[in-house]
């Protein structure tokens, strides 16, 4: 794993743009993003039971195992959202980004590799991006049915619960 400022350098969004500002685990527990290194799925099932989740799947996001519709998924994952539940994400293989809004409103991006588990608190606004090599396998965990509609950003969401939420938590 790996966090920094997103730098609004032109060029696709499966580029590094690292902006050369690292980013602490620290400071992504203060956005409520938690990051576990997990060697083993041991640790994962820990985890997943800590936090009462019962379901998981797997997801491979490549131009091979989706052949045509790839790039249209890349680009919709990569639209700025939130979820209503937390998203857990652990990687099996290959590299991705998340991307995720400070208080500030700046993007933070976190790349992921193999054995990563990363948990996006529901009401934060982030987004997703294979990187350049276009390939990520990953485990997706959820508590009982998937409740991953992305509401995508829009003004009206900042009256949502799950948002509200959010910023009370994380407002100093
Ligand atoms: C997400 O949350 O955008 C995804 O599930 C993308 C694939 S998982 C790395
Ligand atoms: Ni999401």
């Amino acid at each position: 794993m790996k966090a920094y400022f997103y730098s609004e350098d032109p060029g696709d969004q499966r580029e590094d743009h690292d902006s050369g500002h690292p980013v602490s685990t620290h400071y992504l527990s203060q956005l409520g993003v938690l990051y576990h290194h997990c060697p083993s799925v041991s640790a994962v099932d820990q985890i997943a039971s800590e936090r009462s989740y019962r379901n998981r799947d797997e997801i491979i996001v490549s131009p091979e195992k989706m052949g045509p519709v790839y790039e249209e998924k890349v680009r919709m994952f990569f639209k700025e959202h939130l979820h209503e539940d937390e998203e857990i994400r652990y990687i099996l293989d290959g590299n991705g980004f998340f991307d995720v809004r400070n208080a500030s409103d700046e993007w933070v991006r976190i790349r992921l590799e193999k054995d990563d588990l990363i948990i996006l608190p529901s009401g934060i606004f982030h987004r997703f991006t294979t990187d350049n090599k276009n390939y990520i396998k990953a485990m997706r965990l959820f508590k009982d049915e998937p409740k991953w509609t992305p509401l995508n950003r829009a003004p009206e969401l900042e009256k949502n619960p799950h948002r509200k939420s959010y910023l009370q938590d994380k407002s100093p």
